[in-house]
């Protein structure tokens, strides 16, 4: 791979910390908080995508004004019911929920079946995973309960175009899940990609040999992997900024059971949710990595992120081997020696990405252990 310029940002880091801290003391409730809106997939009740929407929701700095649920790690029905009810149980039902896309543009199960009887086994599937399997209208008994409130009447995909269009340039649009929603809002309303503020997403694999569908090979990763010519429509889309938690990061992280044991000593409604239904010593699956957790902090904290770099990022949708991997390639060209780099020119529906590569590891969980026990 490249050479990667490495950003030491430790000690910058601490001291951006401690003006913020001060500048939201001196000037009390009056800052404006960042407006974020959240599209998720939704395993449940304390796994990554609940864990890592609780840590934007529990964010003091944040507004989060509405969450879709798109299909993913568990059918769109499923997924509704367990994200209400982890908003109802953690006192965040203000915020609407609203059910989004429920089956890819193009793949499917028989599909991705059928890509596995050519090309070779995937290690997890998501909704498709055969341990997991149900039809996409049953909704599972739940370990944490039904909830008693219920989604907005709304599809997720107008609930996202509204909130951008009622906060020109001040949405940042946050997705831990697979591009079905957001693809299926650019069709109906293409404009939304330039009038949100940025586009922040948990996906994509690049180097990473342990990540992925595969957990050998880290480019074909979950949540772009599942839904390909959706994450092709999203990030063809001339959205102001983007910027990329891949796999490669997730698995820098773990959730282990020192994490879970600090946020088990804060009594907050939060902290005895995840206490509750994810205790110290009840392990976790694929590696237990904080694939959407890192996300949502680094979003919330971007002197996490040590290291990271600008790339076109893409995702192969061609119906061969390399459907759903993800594919990338540096801005610039490597000039002859003594020369200046020259700007890769690349066709329109390529856009450039911050890929984050590295992170504070325990300044993230300091700060992921503050954000579970307010
Ligand atoms: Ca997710």
């Amino acid at each position: 791979m490249i050479m990667l310029r490495r950003r030491e940002v430790r000690v910058v880091g601490a001291t951006v910390v401690a003006i913020t801290v001060l500048g939201a003391a001196v000037s009390g409730q009056t800052a404006a908080k960042r407006k974020v809106f959240i599209d998720q997939d939704a395993a449940g009740p304390a796994g990554t995508d609940m864990l890592s929407t609780l840590a934007l929701l529990q964010s003091p700095e944040l507004d989060v004004l509405g969450i879709t649920v798109t299909s993913g790690d568990v059918w769109l029905k499923e997924g509704v019911r367990n994200m209400l009810r982890m908003v109802e149980l953690t006192g965040h039902k203000a915020v609407p929920v609203a059910p989004g896309g429920e089956f890819p543009l193009i793949n499917s199960r028989e599909l991705a079946e059928a890509w596995e009887e050519q090309f070779g086994e995937f290690v997890y599937k998501g909704a498709w995973n055969p341990a997991r399997w149900h039809e996409p209208n049953v909704v599972p008994p739940y370990v944490a309960g039904e909830p008693t409130i219920a989604p907005v009447a709304t599809h997720g995909a107008n609930l996202l175009i509204q909130t951008i269009r009622k906060h020109p340039n001040e949405v940042t649009l946050w997705v831990g899940g697979p591009f079905t929603t957001v693809a299926l809002a650019l069709r109906l309303d293409p404009g939304i990609a330039a009038l949100a503020k940025e586009l922040v997403l948990m996906g994509a694999g690049f180097n990473v040999d342990r990540g992925g569908n595969h957990r050998i090979n880290g480019r074909r990763e979950f949540n772009w992997w599942w839904d390909p010519e959706a994450t092709r429509i999203a990030m063809s889309a001339p959205w102001k900024k983007i910027t990329i938690t891949p796999v490669d990061i997730s698995v820098k992280t773990t959730l282990g059971d020192e994490v879970k044991e600090r946020i088990a000593r804060s009594t907050s409604a939060t902290a005895q949710y995840i206490t509750k239904f994810a205790p110290p010593g009840s392990g976790g699956g694929g590696g237990n990595y904080m694939w959407d957790e890192i996300a949502a902090l680094a979003f919330l904290d971007p002197t996490l992120i040590t290291r990271q770099q600008e790339l076109y990022v893409n995702i192969d949708v061609d119906h061969g081997p390399g459907y759903g991997q993800t594919i990338f390639v540096e801005p610039e060209m490597e000039a002859p020696r003594g020369q200046a780099p020259q700007p890769r020119q690349m066709p329109s529906w390529w856009r450039v990405a911050t890929v984050q590569w590295d992170l504070d590891v325990n300044r993230f969980y300091d700060s992921f252990v503050a954000l579970m026990s307010r």
